[in-house]
């Protein structure tokens, strides 16, 4: 068994949370042999509600769970922690434009980046949950002085995995006969589920689907606004789907994915047409605790506009942020 590690997670007591921390601390994010230390942070007016979920945190007897901190301050959350996951955001209100929240949720994230710089290790792997996720990231990473940029990523995991089902219930196989599927660019609807590359046990999946009306029609519409069909139907945001990302988004960064690619915000490059210095979803592959992007792939027309198109997005939400990157 491993020495533990300290798991920091913001906006423990919210849905999401709620959700993901009993998991982390059961250890299946990393391993039955990897005991962990959780970190539980809130604002303060909510602070004191971590108490209860901590007294269940005890109660779970997790042989995997060594300790649980619950703080408001910032430093004292992200203190030693080898992994942060940034999970609480303020969320979008009546009437609010995206550029308010985009500024609001930018202030979180200074803050949040600056502490982690101070306090967590600086090898520390930072996910951001909190929306609009990419430019959180993005803001988070250009204030930690003391953390690789790489270091800092934005889910995009819950998009993969929603397609991944989508794929294998139309192609009628299941989900791990497919890989090389990817999703590029916006945590948002601009974000492109790129089937082009994807296969279906080595056979191209554009083959086996053999239906171009309905990737265009059907599997992109209903990936992109997933989200919004599940508050629909369940009268509340998608929160044990999207725990099971972030999740499977740091499992696979620090246990790898043999070789299989995945989909996960990181920091951009000018390969693919694409821009440098944004936080954008790549295909990915993972070892040794490391993320590799998949490089040399061939971009069609109709993907090269897709991933535009997220891009530009990209670019208008950090123009909004400029000033505190
Ligand atoms: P909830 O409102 O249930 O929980 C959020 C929690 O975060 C609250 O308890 C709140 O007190 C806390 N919080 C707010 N600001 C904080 C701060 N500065 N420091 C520490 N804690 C803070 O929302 P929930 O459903 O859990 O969603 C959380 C975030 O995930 C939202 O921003 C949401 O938009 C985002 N999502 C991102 C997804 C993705 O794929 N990237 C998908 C799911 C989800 O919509």
């Amino acid at each position: 068994t491993k020495p533990p590690v300290r798991v920091a997670v913001t906006g423990a007591a919210g849905a999401i949370g709620y959700a993901l921390i009993f998991r982390v601390a059961s250890g299946q994010m990393l391993g039955a042999d990897h005991p962990v230390i959780l970190h539980l942070i809130e604002v303060p007016q909510v602070e004191a509600n971590l108490k209860g979920v901590k007294m269940e945190l005890d109660d779970c007897a997790f042989p995997t769970l060594k300790g649980v901190v619950c703080t408001s301050d910032l430093e004292v959350g992200f203190g030693d922690c080898e992994y942060a996951m940034l999970v609480g955001a303020k969320p979008r209100g009546p009437g609010m434009e995206r550029s308010d929240l985009l500024k609001d949720n930018g202030k979180i994230f200074t803050g949040q980046g600056k502490a982690l710089s101070a306090a967590a290790k600086p090898s520390c792997k930072v996910l951001v949950v909190g929306n609009p996720a990419n430019t959180n990231a993005l803001i988070a990473a250009h204030n930690s002085k003391n953390i690789p940029f790489e270091n800092f990523t934005a889910m995009t995991r819950l998009d993969h995995n929603r397609a991944l089902t989508q794929i294998a219930q139309k192609a009628k196989c299941d989900v791990e006969d497919i890989d090389k599927f990817c999703v590029w660019g916006n945590h948002s609807p601009t974000m492109y589920p790129d089937l082009s590359h994807a296969t279906i046990k080595g056979t191209p999946a554009k083959q086996v689907i053999n239906d171009e009306s309905w990737i265009k029609n059907e599997f992109y519409p209903t990936v992109q606004k997933r989200g919004a069909a599940v508050i629909d139907a369940r009268k509340a945001s998608s929160a044990a789907s999207a725990a099971n990302g972030a999740l499977e988004h740091i499992r696979d960064w620090a246990l790898g994915t043999g070789g299989k690619w995945t989909s996960m915000g990181v920091v951009s490059d000018d390969t693919y047409g694409l821009q440098k210095g944004l936080i954008y979803s790549y295909p990915v592959t993972c070892a040794n605790g490391v993320w590799t992007k998949v490089t040399g792939l061939p971009v069609d027309q109709h993907s090269h506009d897709m991933m535009q198109h997220t891009l530009n997005e990209l670019v208008q939400e950090r123009d909004m942020v400029k000033d505190m990157l």
